[in-house]
């Protein structure tokens, strides 16, 4: 696709797709960083006796599901940590900032925290229900409703490091529901975003499935999900977002409130935004690694 096609494209739709955007080899370092937690977390538990294996002869899409079948659970989260060089070195991938770039201009940050996701195999919890990013962004407390980011302009890039399939739970999206506005929803119990309304009476869902090395942008307004897995491999993928920085001077009053709403959250936490994007100065991964120790030892 040309630059012109890709823009019209996600402007008419909320969303478009990009097959073979990212060397598949520039995955390694983060399937790497997965592979030797799930390794750390499996001699853990069988030191513990807590399993009886160290299913070492099992497959990257095997390994960690087999622990989590050995051990009854069906984790939400993954929770062994998304900071480190492979992070901002996906951050920075080449192809993936000329897209950002084109999508977003020329004065962007990394939010500074991705989404890590293991989908296991017959996971509910993380077969997400029709949501738009930023009632996640915006919505912390089950039950409550709040808005605060609906004049953002915010990209998330879904990348599959293993292949998305129907089957194994890829995402879908609605075209054009970026069109919407902020929709009506709350955090259920679960802590997921439950709709308000029947979108799917309003547009008609895709599937996206999805190669490694192909890339879903989407934004922060676009209506999507994915499906319950129902293969017995974890379904791999990292999500990640950009966001215009907020002090750029072409925002608007709202965006720019919305920009700051989305950085000052994340900077109460752990995560530190990225700046990606500029003519000025660009953190280099020692420097954007100094940060975050500095704001750990903070809190
Ligand atoms: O990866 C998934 O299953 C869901 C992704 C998603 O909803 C998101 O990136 O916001």
């Amino acid at each position: 696709m040309t630059d012109q096609e890709i823009k019209t494209a996600y402007e008419r739709d909320g969303y478009v797709v990009l097959k073979d955007i990212i060397d598949n080899r520039d995955l390694d370092p983060m399937r790497n960083f997965i592979k030797a937690k799930v390794d750390g977390y499996c001699r853990k538990l069988y030191s513990e006796g807590k399993i009886s294996s160290l299913y070492e002869n099992e497959s990257f899409e095997r390994r960690y599901a087999v622990i989590c079948e050995a051990l009854d659970i069906l984790p939400r989260n993954w929770s062994f940590g998304m900071f480190g060089r492979e992070f901002y070195d996906l951050y920075n991938l080449p192809g993936v900032l000329d897209v950002v770039r084109l999508l977003l201009g020329p004065e962007v940050s990394n939010i500074g925290i991705p989404a890590l996701r293991t989908k296991l195999p017959g996971s509910v919890i993380t077969s997400f229900s029709w949501h738009q990013d930023s009632q996640y962004l915006d919505q912390s407390t089950i039950g409550k409703k709040e808005k605060h980011t609906g004049g953002l302009h915010m990209v998330t890039v879904w990348v599959p490091l293993v292949e998305a399939t129907v089957e194994n739970g890829c995402c879908w999206v609605i075209p054009g529901s970026h069109r919407w506005g902020l929709l009506d929803g709350a955090r259920d119990a679960d802590a997921n975003i439950r709709m308000e309304e029947d979108v799917e009476a309003r547009g008609t869902p895709v599937a996206i499935p999805l190669k490694p090395g192909g890339a879903l942008f989407m934004s922060n307004l676009t209506v999507h999900s994915s499906k319950l897995n129902t293969t017995r491999k974890s379904r791999w993928s990292i999500d990640f977002r950009y966001l215009p920085t907020p002090d750029r001077a072409d925002l608007t009053v709202e965006q720019r409130e919305a920009a700051e709403f989305v950085w000052n959250k994340n900077r109460r936490g752990e995560a530190v935004p990225l700046v990606v994007l500029t003519d000025g100065h660009k953190p280099t991964w020692e420097e954007w690694e100094a940060e975050v120790s500095a704001q750990k030892a903070r809190r």
